[in-house]
């Protein structure tokens, strides 16, 4: 007995890692799914829904024309980035009937990626504006689709009208050290901000 309780009130030990959470958001079809799956250390939970005729109309597949399933609720992954610093991947339903549920997943992230496919770049507009309205730091990933036309980071930080200091990376979702690498710029980026927050510049 005397053990347990001496257990349950033990201090965090300095090896105890810190977990943060992200969130993985872009428009419809951009490679959310594909992404988390793609860096996750555990089999990722995944709640997908096939595609239906009756979304046809609403659902643009251009250029994704192989997608036969989409988001519904949530994709959920981790990855150990240093064996101190744990990552909570939570992506985000890409079809805009499903906007309700950002809030819910939004809750307590410390930054987020916003994936972007340049042949359609419109379509991250919406996350764009959703964190920029809250405050989230987030990194705009630009998924290089075959066959994309690739375009300069300063370019899509243009298109987007991105604050400066907002990272854009060039990437390709389905290979893993290139996922990664948009987590690190999330993580390096928000740390930025927080201790911009926590020692403004002096004017
Ligand atoms: N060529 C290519 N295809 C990709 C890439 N990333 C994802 N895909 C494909 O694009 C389709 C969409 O990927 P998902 O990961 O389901 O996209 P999502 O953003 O989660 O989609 P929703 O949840 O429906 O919004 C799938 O068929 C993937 O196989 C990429 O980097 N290159
Ligand atoms: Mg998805």
């Amino acid at each position: 007995m005397a053990i347990a309780h001496a257990d349950r009130r033990r201090q965090p030990s300095a090896a105890e890692p810190v977990a943060l959470k992200l969130l993985v958001a872009g428009g419809f079809g951009v490679g959310k799914t594909t992404l988390v799956g793609t860096v996750s250390e555990i089999r990722p939970l995944r709640t997908e829904e096939a595609l239906s005729e009756a979304g046809r109309p609403v659902d643009d597949l251009a250029g994704v024309e192989g997608k036969r399933t989409t988001t519904v609720a949530m994709d959920f992954g981790r990855i150990t980035l240093r064996e101190d610093l744990v990552l909570y991947l939570f992506g985000t339903p890409g079809q805009d009937r499903f906007w309700f549920l950002w809030d819910e997943l939004a809750q307590g992230a410390l930054g987020a990626v916003v994936l972007a496919d340049t042949r359609r770049l419109e379509d991250c507009f919406a996350a764009v504006d959703y964190f920029e309205r809250r405050g989230i730091p987030f990194a705009v990933a630009v998924n290089c689709f075959d066959g994309a036309q690739l375009h300069a980071p300063d370019v899509v930080t243009e298109a987007l009208d991105l604050d400066p200091g907002v990272p854009v990376v060039l990437c390709d979702a389905r290979e893993r050290e290139s996922a990664k690498q948009v987590l690190i710029a999330v993580v390096e980026h928000a740390a930025a901000v927080a201790a911009g927050r926590r020692a403004p510049a002096a004017t």
